[in-house]
């Protein structure tokens, strides 16, 4: 049973929501449009049930490169790919390997049940590098390549909005907001992008036991 389905259900028994929708449109230093980022809105609700969501292994990338969850969802890895993978993460908010065989086998799941950053990595493929930001809120959306993003959310006191992009220098102190009542909000960063995290996929023939059929 989908996610939108339980909202649905949970509108219907609660009566009418007092929702809303926050528009954010973030920019660097340079007025650039920042894509991908996740801006949430805290303090939340609990999650009602549990949500899925995936995080694809395609052409030796995780697609997409950044998913935001609310904390208790359960995200399968499925692998599009012909050749093996094996996903892992030492990050403290989870700490997991999969071995993913090739794409005919059912996916495997994880359960992010704390909140926090999880770094993706693959021990076959160095270069693989994606992100799971599991989230106390269920009130998230990602920027656009506009760097436009829509949170719906129900306005309450004391709200605050946060961003997180890997290239963000200072994403712990400085990157959050008081809510004010605003139905947008035009964020420019104040420090300047690092540079993306992501390595290069080597380029000629790929070797060894995680080379694969061009
Ligand atoms: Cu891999």
């Amino acid at each position: 049973m989908g996610r939108r389905y339980w909202g649905l259900a949970l509108a219907a028994l609660c009566g009418p929501l007092a929702a809303a929708t926050l528009e954010v449109r973030l920019s660097d230093t340079q007025g650039q449009p920042l894509a991908d980022a996740v801006l949430w809105v805290e303090p939340g609700p609990p999650q009602p049930v549990g949500a899925t969501a995936r995080v694809n292994q395609q052409k030796r990338q995780f697609e997409p490169y950044i998913l935001a969850v609310q904390t208790g969802t359960t995200v399968s890895f499925p692998n599009a790919d012909p050749i093996n993978h094996h996903v892992y993460s030492f990050s403290a908010a989870k700490r997991f390997e999969l071995r993913l065989q090739k794409s005919s086998d059912a996916p495997q799941e994880v359960r992010f049940d704390k909140p926090g950053l999880v770094t993706l990595g693959c021990n076959i493929h160095d270069w693989m590098l994606g992100f799971v930001l599991v989230l106390d809120s269920p009130w998230f959306a990602q920027t656009d390549a506009r760097g436009l993003a829509r949170i719906e959310f129900e306005p309450a006191a004391g709200q605050r909005l946060h961003v997180w992009h890997p290239r963000i220098a200072d994403p712990a102190e400085q990157q959050v907001r008081e809510l004010g009542g605003a139905a947008a909000v035009a964020w420019q960063l104040g420090a300047p992008l690092k540079r993306d995290p992501r390595p290069k996929e080597p380029s000629g023939k790929p070797k060894g036991k995680g080379g694969y059929a061009p």
